[in-house]
């Protein structure tokens, strides 16, 4: 007996139009439980679409360059009866989508970082590469159809193919267009003694492209102060001595994020975005706040939303969610969408201060490192007070130098009086 199941895209938290980079699967295909059938992509991450049941492919409804979303039919399986997990016909089967390596609201990997000589355009056609080559060569804006000679078995295209043909198009961008930024020399570090090469996990990678790009493109500037939290720090530690062990701790990241809603309220270019064509501001009548989480895979920035709505209590749980969900890889596409401003916090590690990169499209973001008792004068005697680095990395294209000060003063005055938060 044979049963006919139909594999749907699952819920992937309210993205539509997704794009279909790989159907991994054709039909009289056999396919084991788990295996990938599809690799979808949105802008923030890259998924495999695993099937939830074993069989043989019967039919399949989506082909590369689709766009998809939740329910759309994938593909239909024959299962028999010994194909373990299989299920009754016309039953819609929705497996998680398993995101490959969710990545952090600035790690956009789009081609327009590399030169405008890199073909952009994608196609699956003939050349003979590997799902896993596409894809790279996808992230990279790599028309693999260009690559003329593979060095693999049979001329197939190896990553390293991939890799030359960048090298060589920015090598040549570089000469042609004359952006004036050399290539870093590559140099064999073999010579000088034992190394070890390790490949950089998917994250960092994008990272990497974004933070370029974007240190490339605005001109930053980072103000430094340093605000009292004495008092918050007080109100802080009588919250937690109220809580009970189960209860999850407030922390002082909870008073800075409230304090720089409050902030964005009364300073609304900070919560704006340029247009590409740097000709108009784009202002944003939602408040939500991204904040950099460090996780084994690298940096990924989930968004808490509507912030300007919630209590400290609310955001302490939901913060505690997100970040977990970060540390263990899975964020989905939506948890790092829609930020207007982001916060770094390295207070937790230590520093006194550092020069946060904005991620960009927002046009300001925010360095907090640790909190230090220090003797201040005030206009009488030294007193200890609790002091708080901050770090306002700002687009100079779009805040003035006087505004970034008022907006920090801003900040420091709700943290030095949190009361001020209810006015
Ligand atoms: N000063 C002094 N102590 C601080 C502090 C500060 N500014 N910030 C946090 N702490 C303390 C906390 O109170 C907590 O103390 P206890 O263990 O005694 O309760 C401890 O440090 C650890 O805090 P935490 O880091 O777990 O919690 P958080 O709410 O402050 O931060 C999160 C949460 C997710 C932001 C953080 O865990 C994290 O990942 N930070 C790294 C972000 C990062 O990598 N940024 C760099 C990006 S590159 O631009």
């Amino acid at each position: 007996m044979t049963f006919l199941i139909e594999i749907k895209v699952p819920d992937v938290g309210n993205v539509a139009d997704i794009d279909v980079v790989d159907v991994l699967v054709k039909p009289g295909d056999k396919v084991k439980l788990e295996q990938t059938l599809a690799v979808l992509e949105t802008d923030k991450a890259s998924m495999d679409l695993p099937s939830s049941a074993a069989g043989t492919v019967q039919e399949v409804f989506i082909k590369s360059g689709d766009k998809v979303s939740e329910g759309t039919l994938i593909a239909t399986l024959l299962a028999s009866a010994e194909d373990s997990a299989a299920k009754p016909a016309q039953q819609a089967v929705e497996p998680a989508p398993v995101p490959v390596e969710a990545v952090s609201e600035p790690v956009i990997a789009k081609p327009e970082s590399l030169p405008e000589t890199l073909p952009s355009a994608v196609s699956a056609g003939a050349a003979h590469a590997s799902p896993s080559v596409r894809l790279f060569a996808r992230e990279l804006g790599v028309d693999i159809q260009k690559i003329t000679a593979g060095s693999g078995r049979k001329g197939r295209i190896l990553k390293d193919d991939v890799k030359n043909f960048v090298k060589k198009v920015m090598a040549e961008g570089v000469g042609q267009a004359g952006s004036g930024i050399p290539a870093m020399p590559s140099i064999d570090f073999s010579q000088f003694g034992d190394i070890e090469e390790q490949k950089l996990s998917k994250i960092k990678r994008l990272t990497g492209q974004n933070l370029s790009r974007v240190w490339l493109n605005l001109p930053m500037v980072t103000y430094h102060d340093e605000a009292d939290i004495t008092e918050m720090e007080a109100f802080r530690n009588a919250l937690n001595a109220e809580k009970s062990k189960e209860d999850i701790k407030i922390t002082g990241l909870l008073f800075i994020i409230k304090a720089l809603v409050a902030a964005l309220e009364q300073f609304p270019q900070f919560n704006a975005s340029l247009s590409v064509d740097g000709e108009r501001l784009i202002f944003k009548k939602y408040f939500n706040i991204g904040i950099a989480v460090d996780t084994p895979n690298g940096l990924v920035v989930p968004v808490l939303r509507d912030v300007n709505r919630k209590g400290v209590n609310e955001l302490s749980a939901e913060l505690a969610e997100k970040s977990s969900k970060a540390r263990l890889g899975k964020l989905m596409p939506a948890d790092m969408q829609g930020g207007c401003i982001t916060i770094s916090s390295l207070g937790g590690i230590g520093g006194t201060a550092f020069t946060p990169i904005v991620n960009a499209p927002e046009v300001a973001i925010l360095g907090v490192t640790r909190a230090k008792m220090q003797p201040v004068w005030n206009g009488k005697e030294f007193v200890p007070r609790l002091m708080l680095p901050l770090d306002l990395t700002y687009d100079h294209r779009v805040i003035d130098g006087a505004e970034g000060a008022r907006f920090m003063a801003a900040v420091k005055q709700y943290l030095g009086d949190i009361r001020r938060l209810l006015l």
